[in-house]
């Protein structure tokens, strides 16, 4: 796991990328079929209407040149602009023409477009529910057999190559799922299920990001996409249904202690542990995140306390309320928290 430096948010995304950050958020990323499809209609609408824009300007300039011409020459050309000229009827049809072509073949592209998507669409091998909250990522594995259902925050794995549902839903407000370089937004809508379908093709770390204001944090609402080989997916599912391993240091199993049976276990889950509620992220393999509080803060030991000691601090207006913890007690808790990987 990469260790941040404790630096502001800003820095985040370096801190988090040992590999190329190239496309680690960028609309031009094509690290799946669907971006792939966006930016090829995005280069031929480009195209069409950087064209079409080019003819517009020059007539402008040409009637412009030829008005002052006229004006020049103080001839008043009666007759010469007016539609019956048969010249200019032959260039109307002609433009028109060329605006009608142009409208059809974008029309033409976007089809091509929307059903190749949806193809794709149509195989899809695996579906994941992400639920989205004042202001985090709450992400389910979905399996037919129930005990494999894996449920995490914040941060979503995707095997390079699989067509992939992701379901989208809110607890709260309106917000919007978005990772520009494996595809386009989709809202998440309180009451009503949206989905979108997303087929990684190239392996690597993309972030994603809350694309719909949705209140004071809005901004602090990221996570970030790990795309890998099938085969270290199924091994990373494996390991996040393992429970929580119970430390044996001192310090560690007096956190243990206080956070499943106090404050914390009133909204926290952690596998194989007696805390199992579900108001706020799963824990049971909270360290092994690269960030604090989705994409807030680098993780490291450092930013896992401040965030214990005063989430309201650090990203104020978060439903985490300030627990008083004694310094004995939150050196525990973050002790014990930097065990669960
Ligand atoms: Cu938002």
């Amino acid at each position: 796991m990469m260790r941040g430096s404790g630096k502001a948010a800003a820095s985040l995304p370096l801190l988090l990328c040992g590999c190329s950050i190239q496309h680690y958020q960028s609309t031009f990323g094509n690290a799946a079929e669907e971006a792939r499809q966006f930016n090829t209609l995005f280069v031929i609408f480009l195209i069409v209407c950087a064209v079409m824009y080019a003819f517009v300007i020059a007539f402008l300039i040409g009637s412009i040149v030829r008005r002052r011409r006229a004006s020049e020459a103080n001839v008043f050309e009666t007759g010469r602009h007016h539609a019956t000229n048969p010249a200019m009827q032959t260039g109307l049809m002609v433009w028109g023409g060329v605006v009608g072509t142009g409208l059809i073949a974008l029309a033409i592209a976007s089809f091509f477009a929307d059903r190749s998507m949806a193809q794709a669409a149509a195989h899809e091998k695996l579906s994941i529910t992400v639920t989205a909250n004042q202001w985090w990522w709450d992400v389910q594995y979905n399996s037919a057999d129930v005990s494999k259902t894996l449920r995490t925050a914040n941060e979503i794995h995707l095997p390079v190559g699989v067509p992939v549902r992701i379901i989208l839903r809110s607890n709260d407000v309106i917000h919007s799922f978005w990772v520009p370089s494996l595809a386009g937004k989709q809202d998440l809508i309180p009451g009503r299920e949206n989905d979108i379908s997303v087929t990684p093709t190239k392996v690597g770390l993309y972030r994603g990001q809350c694309a719909e204001f949705c209140g004071a944090q809005h901004a602090n609402m990221a996570f970030v996409v790990q795309v890998e080989p099938y085969a270290d997916f199924i091994k990373w599912w494996e390991q996040g249904l393992q429970p929580a391993k119970t430390p044996t240091a001192p310090l560690a199993m007096a956190g243990y202690q206080y956070v499943t049976t106090r404050e914390c276990a009133m909204c926290h889950a952690i596998g194989g542990t007696p805390a199992n509620a579900t108001v706020g992220p799963d824990l049971t393999h909270f360290a092994s995140n690269r960030s604090v509080a989705a994409g807030t803060l680098p993780m490291n030991h450092a930013n896992i306390r401040r965030w214990v000691d005063d989430p309201q601090g650090v990203k104020p207006g978060t439903k985490m309320p300030k627990v008083p913890l004694a310094p004995n007690d939150l050196n525990a808790v973050t002790a014990y928290l930097e065990t669960l990987k």
